[in-house]
């Protein structure tokens, strides 16, 4: 069969690339021109362990190809961005685009998979919007059974950043098809190549679906955050507290740290909010919760560096969370910002997996990218911002006599090493 993957960014190049190594016919499509052509040259426009090698196998056998038109295919698998725009509304356009784009390739026996995020309804609008582009067809109408030639589902992404391509197969899939038939059509690809489980059912419960396991994750995450600003005016150790409290059978408690980044996590709870304000409190509590949390680390390194003259503050970490090279949404590279703009405070950043640093803060700021110990030597404040692996094998008792803000957690002894829960 032919796919055509429409949006080559963070989740349709993986899926583009990793469908072209099982044999399938892949084109590519973006509206980037710049994407386009660095994935026909066999080169990501963004890292992801092991996607390097395999989009250069799919470009250089001829399964994959981009462009910046779509084309005629068996399957369609839209991959684009579904923001939600200055905290007010699901910005939807470009989906809509994308809609508009293949409307003119569709065919007699076409798929048309939804793999973005989506608010609850979306598959039915591309349904709806594709069914008024192409009288000359016979769309699915939700839930009826009919003698649709084209078939419409939403099959949400749930890649995980850093382990995409091994997530892309082993992961359990939800397909939820405007039909019945729509889901069977949709699940005889994804059969193709998951190893996991693929479980089908109605296109506006798969969409709801995706929503409520990041709001899971959100939620979770932020009574991590909300426990570490307890503790801190208690003095307890949350990391410790957190670590005991998970030796309970039924309690399985998540990490604080900056708050919470990426494009996914931080948006999707806002579309549930977006969908029923006066009852989805809790998410949107917890949406509050850990968007303060940057703010809230921001204020104790401020409070602690005004004690020095002419302080210079170490910040580890900058990515969006541990083991990536991704700055999008990050909340410690937040705190950078507001630390540079505070001014009269000199920032030194220490981060191995990021090469450059935002022009955008090198433009007006004295902000340097060092060393692990040249951050140490320098630094009159510590921030451990991202609890990076490399950091993990820093050595802390050279940091004792440091004023130390540690978000990360770097610090906290595990409680079960033999001696230190006497500390
Ligand atoms: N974080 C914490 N504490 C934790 C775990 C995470 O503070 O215990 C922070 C991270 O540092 C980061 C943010 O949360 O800033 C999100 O990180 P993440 O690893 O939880 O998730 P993402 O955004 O990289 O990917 C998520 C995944 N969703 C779930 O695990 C439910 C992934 O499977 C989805 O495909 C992805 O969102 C998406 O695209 O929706």
């Amino acid at each position: 069969s032919t796919i055509c993957v429409v949006g080559l960014g963070y989740i349709g190049l993986p899926t583009a690339a990793m469908l072209a190594s099982r044999g399938f016919d892949v084109i590519g499509y973006d509206v980037n021109e710049r994407a386009v052509e660095s994935i026909n040259a066999g080169k990501p426009h963004f890292y992801e362990p092991d996607l390097q090698m395999l989009l250069s196998a799919a470009v250089s056998t001829g399964r994959l190809r981009a462009y910046t038109r779509p084309s005629e295919a068996d399957y369609f698998i839209i991959a684009v961005p579904t923001p939600f725009r200055d905290g007010k509304k699901p910005d939807l356009s470009y989906v809509e685009a994308a809609c508009d784009a293949i409307a003119p390739y569709l065919q007699a026996g076409s798929t048309i998979i939804l793999e973005s995020t989506s608010p609850v309804g979306t598959t039915e609008m591309v349904a709806s919007r594709l069914a008024d582009a192409r009288p000359d067809l016979i769309f699915p109408r939700y839930k009826e059974a009919s003698d649709a030639q084209i078939a419409v589902a939403h099959c949400p992404e749930r890649i995980l950043p850093g382990q995409m391509l091994r997530e892309l197969v082993s992961n359990d899939r939800i397909i939820g098809g405007i039909t019945e038939n729509c889901s069977q059509r949709a699940c005889a690809l994804y059969e193709s190549f998951v190893t996991g489980r693929i479980f089908t059912t109605d296109a506006r419960t798969a969409e709801f679906v995706k929503l409520i396991e990041n709001a899971y994750r959100d939620v979770n995450i932020a009574f991590a955050n909300e426990l570490s600003m307890i503790c801190d005016r208690i003095g307890v150790d949350v990391w410790r507290a957190i670590e005991l409290a998970n030796k309970h059978p039924r309690v399985s408690i998540l990490q604080p740290g900056t708050g919470v980044g990426g494009h996914c996590i931080a948006v999707d709870p806002w579309f549930i909010v977006d969908a029923a304000p006066d009852d989805a409190r809790l998410i949107k509590t917890a949406r509050e919760v850990n968007e303060r949390k940057p703010d809230y680390v921001f204020q104790r390194v401020i409070s602690l560096a005004d004690r020095f003259k002419n302080p210079v503050v170490s910040c580890y970490g900058i990515t969006y969370k541990p083991d990536v090279d991704d700055l999008r949404e990050s909340p410690s590279l937040e705190i950078v910002r507001r630390l540079i703009q505070h001014g009269g405070i000199r920032v030194l950043v220490c981060d191995p997996l990021v090469k450059h640093l935002p022009s955008e803060l090198t433009s007006h700021g004295d902000l340097h990218l060092v060393d692990a110990d040249t951050a140490r030597q320098e630094a009159d404040i510590v921030a451990f911002l991202v609890g990076h692996k490399p950091f993990k094998r820093l050595e802390f008792n050279r940091y004792l006599h440091k004023v130390v803000v540690d978000a990360a957690g770097l610090m906290s002894k595990p409680a079960d090493l033999p001696g230190v829960s006497a500390r």
